[in-house]
Parts: C-alpha cells; sequence; structure tokens
C-alpha cells in the first residue's frame, strides 16, 4: 500500500488513570510486563507494513519520547519513518486546543507528503488490527472518511462516540458521549456502536475540513465533538465494523477485543486479561510479533525455597530481570528487574518494574507503578479502610502505589 501517511495521537492527559498519569502521558503507561500502551498501535501499523507515522505527543511527554527512541527508531529504507512530533505552536501561542486541531497544527507535514489517505489513530489502546483491512472496505466504499467501531455495553456509552449505521455500512447518526439515551444497535438491545477513535480519511477532505473547522469559532476543534458530527451529514462517512478484522493465528475468543484502558478499573482487567488460560489478546502469535523495548537484563530468576516450597510464580506473567526468591507470585503481571523477596505473597496484582517487595509481604489486587520500595511486612490490599487512607484505591478496590514510593520505611 503507498500513499498513506499515519498520525498517531499520544498527546492526551489521561486524568482518569491517575497516578499511572501523574509522571508520564497515557501511551507511555506500562502494560503487560514487557510494553507500554502506545505499543499496542504502533505494532498494528508496523504488522500492517505502514510504516509513515508521526506520533504527536503533547502533555508529560518525555517517557514517551525516550520510550520511542528506544525502541522504535526506523532505520535503513529512508521512505519509513515514525516520527514523534511535539507540540511546536505552529499556529500561534497555545497548545492543541482538542484532537483535531493537533493534527491542524501540523497540516503542514500532511501536505508536505501529499498522501492519499490519512490514518489518525489514538495512541492508548489495547488491541491487535490489521489497518490495511480498514483502509480496503475505505476504498471499496468510495469514502471520504471511515470510522472504526465496536459495540460497548450502553451503560458505557457515556464515554464513547456513539454512531447509529444504515445496512450499507453508511454512518447515518453520530453523538459524542451521549449523557443520556444513546441509540442502540438494531437487534442488539443493551448494546451501543462505540467509535475506536480511529479514522482514516481521504486526505483532501481532512486537510480542508481542519482549515474550515480553524475558522469556525465556535468548534471544540475535536474529531468526536466536531469533525465526525459535520462530516457524516455529507453521505460519505462508512463504519468500519472492526469485529471483522482477521489475524493470522489468533484464536477465536480473539476477534473484536479492544480495550479502553481509561481508568484503573479498565487498565486493571486488561492486565489480567493477558493472564487467563486462554487469553482474549494472544502476546505469543508469531504472525503478529508484539515489539517493544528490552532493557539489557538476564531472564528472571526463580530461587526457590526447599524446606517451604517457594520460590515460584503461578498463572503469572513474569518479565526479564526479576528474581523471585523464596516467595510466591500468583496470578500477576510483573515488569522488568522486580525483586520479590522471601516470605512474601504476591497476589492478582500488576507490579511494573524495579521495585523491591521486602521479606513477609502480602500483596492483593494492587498496581505497583515502577520504583517501588516496599519494607519488610507490607501489607497492602487487606484491609480497604487502612488502604483507603494511605493511598489511591478505584472504585472497584484496585490499589494503587504511585511511581517511586517508599512503604513502611
Ligand atoms: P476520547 O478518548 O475521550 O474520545 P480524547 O481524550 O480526545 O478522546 O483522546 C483521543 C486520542 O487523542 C487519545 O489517543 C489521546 O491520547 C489523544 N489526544 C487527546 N488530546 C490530545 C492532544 N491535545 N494532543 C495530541 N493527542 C491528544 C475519542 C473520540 C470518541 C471515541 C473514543 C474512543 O472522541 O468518539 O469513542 O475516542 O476511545
Ligand atoms: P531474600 O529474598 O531472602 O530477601 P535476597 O534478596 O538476598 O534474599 O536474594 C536471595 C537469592 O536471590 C540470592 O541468594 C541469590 O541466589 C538471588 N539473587 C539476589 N540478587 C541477585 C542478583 N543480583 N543476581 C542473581 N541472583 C541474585
Amino acid at each position: 500500500m503507498s500513499g498513506i501517511l499515519s498520525m498517531i495521537l499520544a498527546g492526551g492527559e489521561g486524568t482518569r488513570l491517575a497516578p499511572l498519569t501523574s509522571v508520564r502521558a497515557k501511551p507511555a503507561v506500562p502494560f503487560g510486563g514487557n510494553y507500554r500502551i502506545i505499543d499496542f498501535v504502533l505494532n498494528n501499523f508496523v504488522n500492517s507494513d505502514l510504516l509513515q507515522i508521526f506520533v504527536l505527543t503533547q502533555f508529560k511527554s518525555h517517557s514517551l519520547l525516550k520510550h520511542l527512541s528506544r525502541s522504535w527508531r526506523v532505520t535503513g529504507l529512508t521512505s519509513r519513518f515514525i516520527d514523534p512530533i511535539p507540540a511546536q505552536m505552529q499556529t500561534g501561542k497555545h497548545w492543541y486546543q482538542g484532537t483535531a486541531d493537533a493534527i491542524y497544527q501540523n497540516v503542514n507535514l500532511v501536505e508536505g507528503m501529499d498522501p492519499e489517505v490519512v490514518c489518525v489513530f489514538g495512541g492508548d489502546h489495547i488491541y491487535k488490527m490489521d489497518i490495511r483491512q480498514m483502509i480496503n472496505f475505505h476504498h471499496d466504499h468510495g469514502a471520504l472518511l471511515t470510522v472504526a467501531a465496536i459495540p460497548v455495553p450502553v451503560s458505557q456509552a457515556d464515554q464513547f462516540g456513539i454512531i447509529e449505521v444504515d445496512e450499507n455500512g453508511k454512518m447515518i447518526g453520530f453523538e459524542e458521549k451521549p449523557k443520556e439515551n444513546p441509540k442502540t444497535i438494531p437487534g442488539r438491545p443493551g448494546y451501543a456502536l462505540a467509535s475506536m477513535g480511529n479514522y482514516v480519511f481521504d486526505a483532501k477532505t481532512l486537510v480542508q475540513t481542519l482549515k474550515d473547522d480553524a475558522e469556525d469559532m465556535e468548534s471544540l476543534h475535536d474529531f468526536g465533538h466536531s469533525i465526525i458530527p459535520k462530516l457524516f451529514e455529507s453521505g460519505d462517512v462508512y463504519v468500519y465494523d472492526f469485529s471483522i478484522n482477521e489475524i493470522r493465528g489468533e484464536p477465536e475468543n480473539s476477534r473484536g477485543y479492544w480495550r479502553d484502558v481509561g481508568t484503573i478499573d479498565s487498565f486493571y482487567e486488561a492486565n489480567m486479561d493477558l493472564i487467563s488460560v486462554i487469553p482474549p489478546i494472544d502476546l505469543y502469535n508469531k504472525h503478529w510479533p508484539l515489539r517493544s523495548y528490552h532493557p539489557p537484563v538476564p531472564p528472571a530468576k526463580f530461587v526457590h525455597d526447599e524446606k517451604n516450597r517457594t520460590g515460584q510464580a503461578i498463572r503469572s506473567m513474569v518479565a526479564s530481570g526479576c528474581i523471585i526468591s523464596g516467595s510466591i507470585v500468583y496470578n500477576s503481571v510483573l515488569g522488568f528487574n522486580n525483586h520479590i523477596h522471601s516470605h512474601s505473597y504476591v497476589d492478582s496484582s500488576v507490579i511494573m518494574g524495579n521495585c523491591d517487595i521486602g521479606r513477609g509481604c502480602r500483596i492483593r489486587r494492587a498496581i505497583l507503578d515502577k520504583n517501588v520500595s516496599l519494607a519488610p511486612g507490607t501489607v497492602i490490599g487487606e484491609d480497604p479502610v487502612h488502604d483507603r487512607e494511605r493511598f489511591h484505591v478505584s472504585a472497584e478496590g484496585v490499589v494503587v502505589i504511585p511511581k517511586g514510593a517508599k512503604i513502611g520505611f
């Protein structure tokens, strides 16, 4: 495929994911042991052989930029690139006003490349998608804009752009984050069709629409709030049903798997999905390699205590550099370089990396950001009242320990 430029929106503040986003942009949040959230969309483009990519950053971008430069540098053929683009105030002394303004402020990059099609994708979702199939759909329907969509329970409709579609796949209604009475899918009560925030645009239409929108003083300069509601009335906006996207070697239960890990609870559940026996998102499919940064560290080590039969991880993923010594890790996801000392028990938790869990700790349903140290005997996740006094606790009771915290010393 040629003439395709991709712009990844990676500048969102991600406030609902605090405190994990207190120090970094949401796409840079570590996920699934070895990865950052943004790796999933980048792998979608790379595995779809679409390699002309700008990554638009804004808030708290250092960690994201470091990750991109360490792991996503494209070398070799010069027509391929993954370029991080910082917000540069190209159109005046203001940051990006909304997602459409983020592209508008970089419209010179689009015009400079003169592509036929521009993919504008979010940078903060967990899913696998062969994007070529969406682009083929876009061409087959002669669309000016194609929006990827997925059914969501009506209870979540207020978090998404909700779409109405006719039998030919044409968009006939759109409401951004409806507060009440969202349109449900005909014949499927209880479900609404949500925009995934992934758009394939005819390039000329995108540029003209953004220029017109920039002149509109009433506009919020946002794709969901301003651009899609205006454009669909032209009649050339189509809806790509993500559940028909097919990837070789994926298990049947992975069809349509897409997670907006926007809250601590959804982020936690998506991590837990990875360790279920038949995960709905398979990290081990050799036909869809998931690239990321891997630090130069040794393999994970399990130091067995013969007397107590400890020093093991069960139903878990453990990244390199970890030492699980005389302790038990159950139903958990461990990133790089965590050291769990003797007589400790880690259950149903996400330990991001470089954490030191002292002897005799008990950790349950917790997320430990990077560089956390727990003094020997620390207990987390067993006393909700005490936990809420000390830590951030999610609606579903997941305890979050922020980056670098030293607890109990
Ligand atoms: P939201 O996810 O709420 O809704 P938004 O917060 O604007 O929309 O984020 C969209 C993407 O743009 C994210 O990847 C985010 O990181 C990025 N982004 C946000 N502000 C940015 C900025 N100033 N600069 C650069 N990047 C920025 C959108 C759509 C809905 C759709 C959901 C799906 O508006 O219609 O249902 O995505 O999650
Ligand atoms: P505990 O888990 O009892 O608190 P330690 O932290 O001392 O104990 O680690 C116990 C064992 O873990 C060590 O005896 C060693 O085998 C292994 N270990 C600790 N640090 C390292 C390291 N840097 N490299 C390799 N193995 C290590």
